[in-house]
């Protein structure tokens, strides 16, 4: 049996990139459509192909994560463009993007944009920022104050952890995603500064998904993956998304502690002596409190 990923799909049809780079044109099975099972963009399968024209999509291997809007699976690595300026740097979006990341089981990393056009006074705190999140663990790309950073630079920066993975880039409306893809590779010509909602490809106004080959890994051309996808992530699960909270957590009398108001919280104690950052614990709470106004079904609040 061949195996491959689903690099796009269309009227029908599931094209199917081999680890060799051969793209096969196949169909799914009828037991797919029985069973109601859709294949996604992003899905390792197997399949059959003979002298036929078209090939046969056999079996779906197991998913790593799904996204919706758009749909897609098996994200390795998921880049958060954030602009220093227009937009201004947000840590609590930041973090929201980070949540919805972690959560899904995603490497992020952060790419920071629009330093060329930042004063000394804007890089500086927003360089701050930065260190902090690289202290957590993150990887982010800082690139040089007062530069327009050239192809090759920033194809350098990102080359090592795109390779081989499937990504989709993350942020905020006019953060320079587009723009950064298009610098990456410019035959992609992407729209920027638009509204568009694909990747340059105008006349395709469907929705579909494609992964696209740039840089030696496959990139989801939708550049509109900015909505936060943690409708069903628990108290728990929000600390878990948090790498600094959920380390200090351990220490916390109460194995179950989120961190809000129980006694002897580790987490607290860390905040307030300078290990964990205020705004962190801040953003932190404020998405955990969404949490608990938007679902009752998962206990009363302060439960146990
Ligand atoms: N000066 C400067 N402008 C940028 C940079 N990145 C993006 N822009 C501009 O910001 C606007 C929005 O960029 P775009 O790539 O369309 O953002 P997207 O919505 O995230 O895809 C456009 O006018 C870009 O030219 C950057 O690094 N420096
Ligand atoms: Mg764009
Ligand atoms: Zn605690």
């Amino acid at each position: 049996m061949n195996k491959g990923q689903i690099i796009k799909a269309l009227s029908g049809f599931y094209y199917i990139k081999t680890a060799e780079g051969t793209i096969y044109q196949t169909r799914a099975r009828g037991i797919f459509r029985k069973k109601k099972i859709t294949p996604l963009v992003g899905d390792y399968v197997e399949f059959s192909y003979g002298t036929e024209q078209e090939g046969s999509l056999e079996k779906i291997l197991q998913r790593k994560n799904e996204l919706d809007r758009p749909s897609v699976s098996n994200i390795d690595l998921g880049i958060i463009v954030m602009s220093i300026s227009h937009p201004v740097f947000s840590t609590s979006l930041l973090d929201r993007f980070l949540v919805s990341v972690e959560y899904k089981n995603i490497q992020p990393l952060i790419y920071v944009t629009k330093t060329d056009i930042a004063s000394e006074n804007e890089y500086g705190q927003v360089k701050a920022i930065c260190e902090d999140y690289k202290k957590i663990g993150y990887t982010v790309i800082l690139p040089e104050q007062g530069k327009i950073m050239a192809s090759d630079a920033i194809k350098n920066s990102l080359q090592p952890y795109v390779e081989g993975k499937t990504v989709v880039f993350i942020g905020q409306s006019g953060a320079g995603k587009s723009t950064l893809l298009n610098k990456i590779d410019p035959n992609l010509n992407i729209k920027t500064g638009g509204t568009s909602k694909s990747l340059g490809r105008g006349k395709h106004t469907t929705r579909h998904v494609e992964l696209i080959p740039v840089m030696g890994s496959l990139v989801a051309d939708t550049p509109g993956f900015s909505a936060i996808q943690f409708d069903d992530i628990t108290e728990q699960e929000l600390s878990e998304c948090f790498p600094e909270i959920w380390e200090k957590g351990r220490d916390c009398r109460f194995s179950s502690c989120i961190h809000q108001n129980e006694p002897d919280c580790a987490v607290k104690k860390a905040v307030e002596d300078g290990t964990i950052t205020q705004y962190r614990y801040k953003n932190y709470s404020s998405l955990l409190e969404e949490i608990q106004n938007r679902k009752p079904r998962y206990g009363k609040k302060g439960e146990k």
